[in-house]
């Protein structure tokens, strides 16, 4: 007799409890709970292949409640999955096992996107939908035809950022996003009614979703809603009543069972409740069985894919995009034109130009941005908006929405196949943040496009002037930041950024730049994150360092100080983290290591100064804004806050006085 769909889910409720009774650490509420839906998913709609978690057209699933990481964990063992292993679920949590306290994508292959930080995972959700049905548009349902499944919790659906998620998808008609609400009434504190009376349904509804309520603990009845969902052509949400911590008999249906150990105790009154006779860990032959028969559903299906790939005619190109590898052919040709005919432009002008060359030549990219298009300077001539009625587009508008954009930026990335970028200001980096480091942790390959990269955006103001941004992004880790310095420089870091297998964060001006890099410098110059611009022509006393719009004003401020006999070399340093990763002897040359009384190291850059006496040391000279701004002309505010040529060279002639230097 085959064992029951809720036998079958009592084998992850099981795991759940065994696996957080060991670590003494985890959830086990939300596994128990969402046991019975996750099950009619991965036994009867799910499409994927625990053989290759890389198939490209799997369905994908987003654990977004990821404090529930037991239910994937279990998911993924049980339907035969490699990893995790029954041992490395026994070591739920434990150093070096790959089954972390929340899911991690670059653990666990089954595991498509990291979740954790509640609301996320639907917002990338959103982008995997997006990406999947830009590709579905660019190959055609013979290769590209899937689902985006998500697991919410009510936290998700509080999080301000699924508002921004719910409201694009439900715009972009993503009909192929099924989004499953754990609601089970309760959260940490207690009940939801403690901090919630909206009609989550309703909201839904009024972003253009379809929705369905049903009995979260009966699989039957969570089939049939997939079923309902499936064949709409809207996103839909499934409203799944449940009860936390579900067989637990004491605890369920209480915020006790949400973060901790259930107890010996209750895990053996469970055991009886569940009609569970087993010991710890361990899952019935039969109920394995019918697991790894549910976990082999996908394999006709994938043969089937794999038929259709080899008679397509595009297999290669196909795979060479799911690879993300590009090239840099295009930027040779490029600069060659720009050099030919020199202009000040802002960066984010600059910016624009190159894309014109990488749009044309990298087919995989999707540019958007949070509302500001014209700002950010992010759509090229050739791209058609991505729309429900055209999503072979290749530009986004993602309206006001930087959070939900990077999130689904994050999602797009990682679902494969695109190349997303996407712009606002960059002091609204603070509104998309949470996404930029999610971007960083997973290594999704997101290039942030962020203009008005300081007060030389003017008259808006302080509101609008970054001041602590750039370097609070350079201290997150796995993310480089470029700050060029003209339109070569905005080029190479262009290039550097696509072919990084991390995310790249531009900072870009609003304001004229004047071309610095006149002539063919027959390599990368920005790949090694700093390099001399300019050389001493007098015995050399200074080594100015600077980035981006504050380079022109080293570069003539040097030329005052070697008026005066002093020689000052003059380093362009676009992106720190390059420069700290190039070996000793090519940053020893760069920044010798000698005292400031012998060689003077003055940083400048329109920003906080937090952090530089990493490169201009203890005694050396920081010339930036420790303050918010100020709402003026960008000249004005310029000379304001010192940062002209004539008041910096003053400011170091003095200082070099002061620490009696000749
Ligand atoms: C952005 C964010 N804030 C706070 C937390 C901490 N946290 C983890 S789970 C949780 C409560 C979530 O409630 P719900 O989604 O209903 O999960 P359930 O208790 O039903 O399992 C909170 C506040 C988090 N993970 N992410
Ligand atoms: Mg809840």
């Amino acid at each position: 007799m085959q064992p029951t769909q809720r036998r079958l889910a009592n084998a992850i409720r099981a795991l759940a409890m065994d696996a957080v009774e060991a670590a003494n650490s985890g959830h086990p509420g939300m596994p128990m709970g969402m046991a019975d839906a996750a099950t009619a998913l991965f036994t009867k709609h799910l499409k994927f292949d625990p053989s290759d978690p890389h198939w490209p057209d799997r369905d994908r699933f987003v654990l977004s409640a990821g404090h529930g990481s037991m239910l994937i964990y279990a998911l993924l063992y049980l339907t035969g999955y490699e990893r995790p292993t029954l041992d490395d679920i026994k070591r739920f949590r434990q150093l070096g096992s790959p089954t972390a306290g929340h899911p991690e994508n670059f653990e666990l292959p089954g595991v498509e996107v990291t979740t954790g930080p509640l609301g996320q995972g639907v917002a990338m959700a959103v982008g995997m939908a997006i990406a999947e049905r830009h590709l579905n548009a660019v190959y055609g349902d013979e290769l590209v035809d899937h689902r985006t499944f998500v697991i919410a919790g009510d936290g998700d659906l509080m999080e301000g950022v699924n508002h921004e998620a719910v409201g694009l998808a439900g715009h972009l008609k993503l009909g192929r996003l099924i989004v499953l609400w754990d609601d089970n009434n309760i959260t940490i504190d207690g009940s939801t009614d403690l901090s919630r009376n909206e009609d989550v349904v309703a909201r839904f509804e009024a972003a253009k979703w379809q929705t369905i309520e049903c009995d979260g603990l009966d699989g039957g009845k969570v089939g049939k809603a997939l079923e309902k969902a499936i064949a709409d052509e809207r996103p839909s949400l499934i409203r799944c009543k449940t009860i936390i911590g579900f067989g637990a008999p004491n605890k369920q249906g209480t915020a006790a069972t949400h973060g901790a150990a259930l107890g010996a105790e209750e895990v053996a009154a469970a055991r009886v409740e569940l009609n569970w006779d087993l010991p710890a860990f361990e899952v019935p032959d039969d109920i394995l069985t019918a697991w790894r028969t549910a976990g082999k559903r996908g394999s006709l299906d994938h043969a089937q894919w794999q038929d259709r790939l080899e008679r397509s005619g595009r297999k290669d190109e196909f795979l060479a995009r799911q690879t993300g590898k590009v090239g840099d052919a295009w930027l040779k040709p490029y600069l060659d034109k720009l050099l030919a005919d020199l202009k000040s432009v802002a960066t984010r002008k600059a910016s624009e130009m190159a894309l014109e060359a990488i749009n044309a030549a990298v087919p995989a990219t999707i540019g958007g941005s949070a509302d500001l298009t014209g700002s950010n300077n992010t759509k090229t001539k050739a791209l058609e908006p991505l729309t429900a009625d055209n999503y072979s587009g290749r530009y986004i508008y993602y309206g006001i929405r930087e959070f939900g954009m990077a999130a689904a930026m994050n999602g797009m990335a990682l679902h494969g196949g695109v190349i997303p970028y996407g712009g606002t200001f960059l002091v609204f980096t603070d509104y998309a943040r949470p996404a930029i480091r999610l971007s960083a942790l997973q290594k999704a390959r997101v290039i942030y496009v962020m203009t008005h990269d300081s007060i030389g955006l003017g008259e808006d103001g302080p509101t609008h002037q970054p001041i602590e941004h750039l370097q609070s992004l350079r201290a997150m880790p796995q993310i480089a930041v470029y700050r060029p310095a003209d339109a070569v420089e905005t080029a190479e870091c262009w290039a550097l950024a696509l072919q990084s297998d991390e995310p790249s964060i531009l900072a870009l001006t609003r304001q004229n730049l004047t071309p610095l890099r006149t002539k063919a410098a027959g390599e990368n110059l920005c790949a090694k994150g700093a390099y001399r611009l300019k050389a001493a022509e007098g015995a050399r006393k200074v080594i100015f360092l600077a980035t981006g719009s504050e380079v022109e004003i080293a570069l003539a401020a040097a030329a005052k100080l070697e008026q005066g006999g002093v020689g000052a070399d003059v380093v362009s340093m676009p992106c720190t983290e390059r420069f700290d990763a190039q070996p000793a002897e090519y940053r020893e040359d760069i920044l010798p290591d000698v005292s400031n009384r012998e060689i003077l190291r003055v940083s400048i850059e329109a920003g906080a100064t937090f952090g530089w006496e990493r490169y201009v040391g203890l005694h050396g000279l920081k010339i930036g804004i420790d303050r918010f701004g100020v709402s003026a002309p960008a000249a004005d505010a310029y000379d304001y806050f010192g940062l002209t040529p004539d008041k910096v060279a003053r400011r170091v002639t003095d200082f070099m006085k002061t620490r009696g230097m000749k």
